[in-house]
């Protein structure tokens, strides 16, 4: 048996929940992880080129990486994970995702209110005037982008490392964190602050912590519950049982 009694005595009565998601719930859509063995930073010096310094020092090489992404999550779907969270966000009033995927997968999926803490690689912002351009701003003939407002260098509008989360999103995660019952960390390596922070938090104000991963992760530790297994696997079989109540 994957799931403890205890897991669903707390889960029934909930009505707060908070689920944080990272590149694992994707990856059974065929969204490549950053780290891991198949992970992109195995591929690509992603600490280097998920920077601000990298769109200016080589924008060409930033805009490859970036547009390759872009192309491979043309042809992807949600998967079961996702679907799964749809189902939870129907059944709990207080319900709140909070995500590090810049993929729209959640979105995609069906879910009505997404945190996306790191942004969204589908929309493209001018880097200086934060200017949003439309799909017939961005200019086939021009490999790196440019603002139409002011002629600066356009970029995914995605949270680079080293920069600011968006403020609003992030206090509304950190609230949701802070006066959730349960909070779920799927997926995610745990590593990348201030995101991984959120489930000590919840921790901190008395919630149930959930950790769902196929490897153990910094957050086992101190996780009230971890179960090792695919989110695709796992979250349909915990809405599944849930319905039994
Ligand atoms: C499965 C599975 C399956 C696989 N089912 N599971 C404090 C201490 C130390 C450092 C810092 C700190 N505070 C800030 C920092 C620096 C930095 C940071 O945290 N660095 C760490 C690496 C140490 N943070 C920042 O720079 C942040 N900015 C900031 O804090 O600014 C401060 C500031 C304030 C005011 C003014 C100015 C500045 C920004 C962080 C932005 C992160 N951006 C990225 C790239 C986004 C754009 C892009 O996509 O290119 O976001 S980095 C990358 O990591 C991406 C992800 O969202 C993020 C998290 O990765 P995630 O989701 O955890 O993925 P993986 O691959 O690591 O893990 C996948 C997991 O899934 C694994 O565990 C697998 O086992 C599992 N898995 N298949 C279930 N089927
Ligand atoms: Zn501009």
């Amino acid at each position: 048996m994957k799931f403890t009694k205890k897991l669903f005595q707390r889960l029934v009565p909930a009505y707060q929940i908070a689920i944080l998601t990272g590149a694992g719930i994707s990856a059974e859509s065929g969204v490549p992880t950053f780290r891991g063995k198949d992970g992109l930073w195995n591929k690509h010096d992603v600490q280097q080129l998920a920077t601000r310094e990298a769109l200016h020092h080589d924008p060409e090489l930033f805009w490859e990486f970036y547009n390759w992404r872009r192309q491979l999550l043309e042809s992807v779907k949600p998967n079961l994970g996702h679907y799964a969270l749809v189902d939870l966000e129907a059944r709990y009033g207080g319900f709140s995702l909070i995500t590090q995927n810049v993929d729209n997968l959640h979105w995609e999926a069906g879910n009505k209110n997404v945190l996306e803490l790191h942004g969204n690689i589908k929309r493209t912002r001018c880097d200086d005037c934060g200017y949003e351009l439309a799909a017939e701003d961005i200019l086939e003939k021009d490999s790196v982008p440019k603002c139409p407002k002011c002629g600066q260098f356009a970029r995914p509008d995605v949270v680079l490392f080293g920069e600011a989360l968006p403020n609003e999103i992030l206090a509304k995660a950190q609230e949701a964190s802070a006066t959730c019952e349960l909070f779920f960390s799927i997926g995610t390596s745990a590593l990348v602050e201030p995101a991984a922070s959120l489930p000590y938090i919840a921790k901190a104000n008395g919630a149930y912590i959930v950790e769902i991963n196929t490897e153990r992760t910094p957050l086992s530790d101190h996780a009230d519950e971890v179960i090792i297994g695919k989110a695709g696997d796992i979250l349909p079989q915990i809405v599944m049982l849930l319905e039994r109540f």
